[in-house]
């Protein structure tokens, strides 16, 4: 069996420390059965930055080797094109991008430091999987090192129409970049096609059918493989203690009361001011829902030097303060706004005490809220899952309530049907999404990648040069 090399911005952890992410588990579940080393940034700025050693963890069978960057690098590469360029395009907002040329070079340079760095450690029958954003140009350097092993990459995020791509200075050169690699994974058949349409539009390639491309003498596959959760090991989460006392406390808070949760991170994709509108407008056009709904918004800063989401954070607190100055009652406070972090277990309490789950994103990869939110939900009464059409989850979710996060009135409506859905419609519908979600999990995710990596080389596959 090949050895698995995984290249992230972030890496681990190893062990799950109950914060670590569905994703950090999938990926060390496959690191561990196939050995390897999980390769990324150490989230320190030094002065030697990728110059300087490794930092390194080591258990049985599975390594993780980081590296600092430097300020310069921090600054282009991660601030810059990463979370202000790439960030924003590649989630349609072409206002918020920052179009500066030093961010792409700082972008290439680190792309071609870290292969630089990775090339020693590689044997030759390792596989390589890439993740995210922050290395689309990756396999790019590697080839040109000559690294002839197969290398995966998987966009986490949405990848847009090629009219909007277009508006990324360079963006023929970044998609040129990426046909190094073997194989590229979307989170859904848009993003994917998305990509198809791109490469034949503007690189001159052909689309030969079941994701596969035909650009510049070579093949390559680009296909969605949606991202899945470990749904069966979330469900059991919730009879830990510490879901346990999460339910009984907000069961006690709510006395009879509805809860309806929103959890994600502060980011403009997350739709979080639009989220509040909405439900001040269920509360203007279904008036029988004031004193017995409540909003609860959990959402942890996230990149939080960046303006764009300083600007969100004040505005969700002017409107915590609007919407509760305007309904709030005695014994009943509309939203409750949270900005900390919970552990996955403690989390999933919480979604299991909350009659409705409110994921309405602007626009979004996935999104695993979605799907954590139905994994802990109680089989026998579960709750509404109301979802924006612009997740990447709504497209196989269809069971949820889908609407338009940009209407208020739609959002309104979506929750009042949610709210007021009667139990076997909504046993009917979590039982089909909950089923689903078990077989389509995060290890079914990654088989599916890695099979299909290790087939098109040992098959006919040529790389484009
Ligand atoms: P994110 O944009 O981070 O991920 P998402 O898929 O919703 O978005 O995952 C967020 C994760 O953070 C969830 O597992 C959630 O439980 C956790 N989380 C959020 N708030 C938390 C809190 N207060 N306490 C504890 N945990 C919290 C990117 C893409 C997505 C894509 C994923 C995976 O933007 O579209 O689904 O990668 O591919």
């Amino acid at each position: 069996m090949s050895r698995l090399v995984i290249v992230s911005n972030r890496v681990g952890p190893l062990k799950d420390t109950g914060r670590a992410g569905g994703l950090a588990v999938a990926l060390v579940d496959a690191l561990t059965k196939s050995g390897g080393i999980w390769f990324g940034w150490s989230g320190e700025v030094s002065e030697e930055g990728t110059f300087g050693a490794f930092k390194t963890q080591k258990t049985k069978s599975v390594e993780l080797v980081q590296m600092d960057m430097t300020q310069a690098d921090y600054d282009d590469f991660y601030g810059g094109y990463a979370n202000r360029t790439l960030w924003p395009v590649l989630h349609y907002r072409l206002d918020l991008a920052v179009f500066d040329r030093r961010f792409e070079q700082g972008y290439r340079y680190v792309n071609e430091r870290f292969s630089t760095r990775l090339g020693p450690l590689l044997k030759p029958d390792d596989v390589i999987w890439v993740h995210d954003y922050h290395f689309l140009t990756f396999a790019s350097h590697m080839r040109a090192m000559e690294v002839n092993n197969p290398i995966a990459f998987f966009l986490h995020i949405p990848f847009p129409a090629p009219e909007v791509l277009a508006a990324l200075p360079n963006a023929e050169s970044i998609v040129r970049s990426m046909l190094a690699y073997d194989l590229i994974g979307f989170q859904t058949e848009r993003d994917a096609s998305n990509f198809r349409r791109f490469v034949e539009e503007e690189l001159g390639g052909t689309d030969l059918g079941d994701g596969r491309l035909s650009v510049a003498g070579g093949e390559v596959i680009a296909k969605a493989y949606s991202i899945g959760i470990d749904a069966e090991n979330f469900a059991k989460f919730t009879s830990t203690l510490d879901a346990r006392r999460n339910i009984d406390r907000l069961e006690k808070l709510m006395g009879g009361r509805q809860q309806i949760i929103g959890v994600d991170r502060i980011d403009y994709t997350k739709g979080l001011p639009e989220r509040f509108r909405s439900f001040e407008r269920l509360l203007e056009d279904y008036p029988e829902n004031r004193g017995r709904v409540s909003l609860m918004q959990v959402a942890p800063p996230s990149r939080a030097d960046l303006d764009a989401y300083i600007d969100i954070r004040r505005e969700l607190d002017e409107m915590t303060g609007h919407v509760n100055g305007r309904f709030a009652d005695l014994d009943w406070t509309p939203i409750r706004f949270l900005t900390k972090s919970f552990t996955r277990r403690a989390l999933s309490g919480i979604y299991r005490a909350s009659k409705v789950g409110l994921v309405t994103p602007l626009r979004d990869g996935m999104n695993l809220v979605a799907k954590e939110y139905i994994a802990a939900q109680r089989p026998e009464d579960p709750g509404v899952l109301v979802l924006s059409r612009f997740a990447g989850a709504a497209e196989a979710m269809k069971e949820a309530i889908i609407v338009n996060p940009h209407s208020p009135e739609e959002v309104a409506a979506g929750l009042q049907r949610a709210i007021t859905m009667p139990l076997d419609e909504r046993r009917d519908c979590w039982k089909i999404m909950f089923d689903r979600m078990c077989k389509e999990d995060a290890v079914a995710w990654s088989r599916a990648i890695m099979d299909d990596v290790v087939k098109c080389r040992s098959g006919n596959t040529v790389r484009p040069h």
